[in-house]
């Protein structure tokens, strides 16, 4: 309870008898003793461009904002690693990659590792995560764990609970859900604070919304990003990648095209058969779900297939049924939150729960022609946070923050002392109004992935609030510098130009004083 409840409290004492206010003091009391809860919603791929707290560009997230809207916007948080696994080993270690071991996403986690929930645990909290989890051992520090398979599945989504495997009915987003709050509401010790991780798989790729979302932004064209047909001239690592809404979004497998009379090639019979397999035989939907499905898909098939589209108008096409497809899927994870929040408030929990809502990385939407994240370059760099901690009085918070802050926060919420090893700062203080006046003014990244799907070379970089310097590297050895200020879509490679010869040298020196703080060996 916050000190201004309190305080009311002790206000109207005069009119509550005797034997109640020492119950109403007494459970004050220990509700203030008591560390605060901690709800953790993080979905996968979540682009910030999707979210109308952040962009009104697009869609309508009502839910998700109202996270910001009674709470804080961070308007600079950013990933140490632009993808799934290393991204959630990131959060639960407070480390980077070369330290927790976990650096892409063929990698095994660690779990016999520190990591914030068994720090939690031995505090007295009680533990558990829900949904994907990505990290390919078992999960440890949990008193429950009910998560999905690597990726996981939208329909009838396989889980392991605790060990145990079992397919559940329903939407993913749905059914993880409905888990968590069975958990909160059913399953946990109330006496104990407790640490909810709340992991979606929505929206990753292939964009499957529920069936009662099919169709809903049919009438709205997407406005085409300034930078679609990007030319990548004197960026040949982003001129090299295989993520391309033109060349590399499959027909059949993206966008669901998998006509029934098999005419449509793709390209990749590898993902044209996956797409055939999921969308035609609907291996996982339910004789309802694949009606409604078909219902919704084949009309828009056999009107695709009609007007044999090519070039320009092919790609905007795709841009227009990429974009349809992803938003209906945000639609339904907006609503599960709203879900959630609805809980949280029946439950007299909104105000001793510390909510984030972020997502894994970023993601493109279309923004340099591409789809997926794993660039240092803003979309996929920077990922969406919103809190609400209660007693907070600011609304945005503009400092530089990466996933690696988010264990040492949920330490100090809970009164742990921040082991020395974690890298990452609490952003307590922050959230509490109080920054720092030596916060840090500067990130490190580094993405390892390569060569692997999607063909992004390896790299490193910095960035401040102005400039952002990256080095490709492995098979290729390109430097990239971006004045942010003057070129915010990064299109204009400055590095070695004349007049960028001082900031190109302060950023090299800032990058090697990041390399040396975070001791990173391998450069
Ligand atoms: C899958 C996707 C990729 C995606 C990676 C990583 N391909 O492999 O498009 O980049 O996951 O995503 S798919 O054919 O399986 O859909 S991550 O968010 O989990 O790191
Ligand atoms: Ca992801």
């Amino acid at each position: 309870m916050t000190s201004k409840k309190l305080t009311m409290l002790s206000g109207i004492a005069c009119c509550i008898p005797a034997g109640l206010l020492l119950t109403t003091e007494k459970a004050a009391a220990q509700q203030q003793d008591k560390p605060l809860n901690i709800l953790y919603i993080m979905s996968d791929d979540h682009a910030y461009q999707m979210i109308s707290a952040y962009d009104q560009r697009h869609i309508q997230t009502p839910n998700i904002d109202r996270i910001g809207n009674e709470g804080v916007k961070f308007t600079n948080s950013f990933v140490a690693n632009s993808i799934s696994g290393p991204s959630r080993a990131c959060l639960f270690t407070g480390k980077h990659s070369h330290k927790n071991g976990f650096t892409d996403n063929s990698q095994r986690f660690d779990g016999e590792q520190q990591t914030f929930p068994k720090l939690l645990q031995k505090q007295g909290y009680e533990t558990a995560v829900v949904g994907k989890w990505h990290l390919s051992s078992d999960p440890t520090g949990f008193d429950y764990w009910n998560i999905l398979i690597g990726q996981g599945e939208y329909y009838q989504p396989t889980f392991i609970e605790n060990g145990v495997k079992g397919v559940r009915d329903g939407y993913a987003t749905e059914v993880t859900t409905d888990i968590a709050l069975d958990w909160l509401d059913t399953q946990r010790n109330p006496e104990k604070p407790f640490c909810l991780i709340l992991h979606h798989k929505a929206p990753h790729r292939s964009w499957m919304p529920a069936t009662s979302d099919l169709g809903m932004y049919d009438d709205v064209t997407f406005e085409l990003p300034a930078n679609f047909y990007d030319s990548y001239d004197n960026r040949i690592a982003a001129a090299q990648q295989e993520m391309s809404i033109i060349n590399d979004m499959d027909l059949v497998y993206d966008l669901k095209m998998a006509d029934k009379e098999n005419e449509i090639r793709t390209g990749s019979k590898e993902l044209e058969q996956a797409g055939r397999s999921m969308y035609q035989n609907h291996t996982r939907m339910t004789p309802d779900e694949k009606a409604a499905w078909d219902a919704y898909y084949d009309p828009i098939i056999a009107d695709f297939k009609a007007k044999k589209l090519s070039g320009k108008a092919l790609a905007e096409w795709k841009y227009q049924r990429y974009m349809r497809d992803y938003a209906s899927v945000i639609h339904s994870l907006d609503e599960n939150i709203g879900r959630v929040l609805d809980y949280l408030e029946a439950n007299n929990l909104l105000d001793n729960t510390l909510i984030v809502y972020t997502s894994d990385q970023g993601f493109y939407m279309g923004e340099h022609g591409w789809f997926d994240k794993r660039f240092m370059y803003e979309e996929s760099f920077r990922t969406p946070l919103l809190m609400r901690y209660p007693g907070s009085q600011t609304k945005e918070i503009p400092q530089l923050v990466q996933n690696i802050d988010y264990a040492p926060t949920f330490l100090e919420l809970a009164g742990v002392e921040i082991p020395a090893d974690i890298q990452g700062e609490s952003l307590l203080p922050l959230l509490k109004d109080e920054t720092p006046a030596d916060w840090r003014n500067s990130l490190y990244y580094h993405f390892y992935e390569y060569p692997a799907e999607h063909a992004v070379k390896r790299h490193y970089g910095v960035r401040n609030d102005r400039y952002k310097l990256i080095h490709f590297y492995n098979d290729i050895d390109v430097w990239e510098l971006y004045d942010l200020e003057t070129d915010p879509s990064e299109m204009n490679n400055l590095y070695n130009q004349p007049d960028y010869a001082i900031i190109q040298q302060k950023m090299h020196q800032e990058l090697d004083r990041l390399q040396d703080y975070y001791e990173v060996e391998e450069r």
